[in-house]
């Protein structure tokens, strides 16, 4: 059975992709690591400290455990590289370049998640085509497109079997985002849920492309899974599920939670969200691996609510029974 390591696993994607991985390819085989200690212990889920810039400690972890497939997850997102762009660098540049050294090495598959962030203010906002002006604005924008740039040039000159998804905004109710631009989407559900009212960081206007964390499992196992053949790009693929507004999340939660308010104060995320598409063109993943979303926003909003309400409960009758 396939050997795999997930780094950056505590995080919004790790933390399901995890369990995806190990339902379907076995407790024993799925790897887990990241830089802090786990808290949480389970006899047959390891989890390593891994620091992916350190390429000794990385390539111990692959021998020790005969990893064959490595999905990509640690780095850090676009609110918090523009607060620490020196981290944003090493961790994403140094650390990916690590992973494809490796797999070089090692003859390993590898995933990779990039990022709408690497469009800018001059890429076409609608219909944003496979091929297309790519300036970001911000350092994890870059690092992403330099990301993408080495996974091609690894795969034409090395062989390298790497595949990545230029992922929109994900919406998951299992763990909190970590440090993104699109956090206002997550992080909306908990607040109408608790306190009643949100203050959104972006406009109201502000639309963005959007995937339910369902949708992005099995998006990141399609393309992993597909017959090498099919995978045409190596940089990586344009990949959506739907476009909304704060102000349509906002109606559709409103729909659920009639008294919800919505205060909307912008700060220089704003400025993140301005400079990214609105609505991608991701036929290349449907027309080569079948790519096909299945949550609308309704559907979305329907879940999250009914989720994240089911886990408050969980909450307040452990708190009860204490
Ligand atoms: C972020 O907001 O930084 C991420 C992303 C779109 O890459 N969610």
């Amino acid at each position: 059975m396939t050997k795999i390591l997930v780094t950056g696993s505590r995080g919004q994607l790790g933390s399901d992709l995890v369990i995806a991985l190990r339902q379907h390819y076995g407790a024993i085989n799925v790897i887990e690591s990241g830089r802090q200690a786990a808290s949480d212990h389970h006899d047959s889920h390891i989890y390593e400290l891994l620091d992916v810039t350190d390429r000794t400690q990385l390539q111990h972890l692959i021998q020790q455990y005969q990893i064959q497939t490595i999905y990509h997850l640690a780095g850090v997102l676009s609110a918090t590289g523009e607060q620490h762009p020196d981290r944003c660098w090493d961790v994403n540049i140094n650390g990916l370049r690590n992973i494809l050294e490796a797999a070089k090495s090692f003859g390993l598959q590898v995933f990779f998640p990039s990022s709408i962030a690497v469009f800018g203010p001059h890429t076409p906002k609608l219909d944003t085509p496979q091929v297309t002006v790519e300036d970001p604005s911000t350092i994890y924008g870059i690092t992403k497109v330099t990301g993408e740039l080495l996974c091609h040039y690894y795969a034409h000159h090395f062989g390298v079997d790497v595949r990545s998804l230029r992922l929109p905004g994900i919406i998951s109710y299992s763990a909190p985002p970590g440090g993104g631009t699109t956090d206002f989407a997550v992080e909306i559900f908990s607040a109408a849920l608790t306190s009643g009212t949100y203050t959104c960081f972006v406009r109201p206007d502000t639309r963005l492309p959007m995937m339910y964390m369902p949708d992005a499992i099995r998006a990141i196992l399609g393309i992993m899974q597909a017959n090498a053949a099919a995978i045409k790009i190596r940089s990586s693929y344009n990949i959506t599920a739907i476009s909304f507004s704060a102000a349509e999340l906002v109606s559709e939660i409103q729909k659920h939670l009639p008294q919800f308010i919505c205060h909307y104060v912008p700060d220089f995320r704003q400025t993140i969200a301005d400079s990214w598409p609105a609505v991608i063109d991701d036929s290349k993943a449907r027309a080569d691996w079948g790519w096909q979303h299945q949550y609308d926003l309704a559907a979305i909003v329907a879940e999250m609510l009914e989720k994240l309400s089911g886990n408050r409960k969980e909450v307040e009758v452990g708190a009860l029974s204490l």
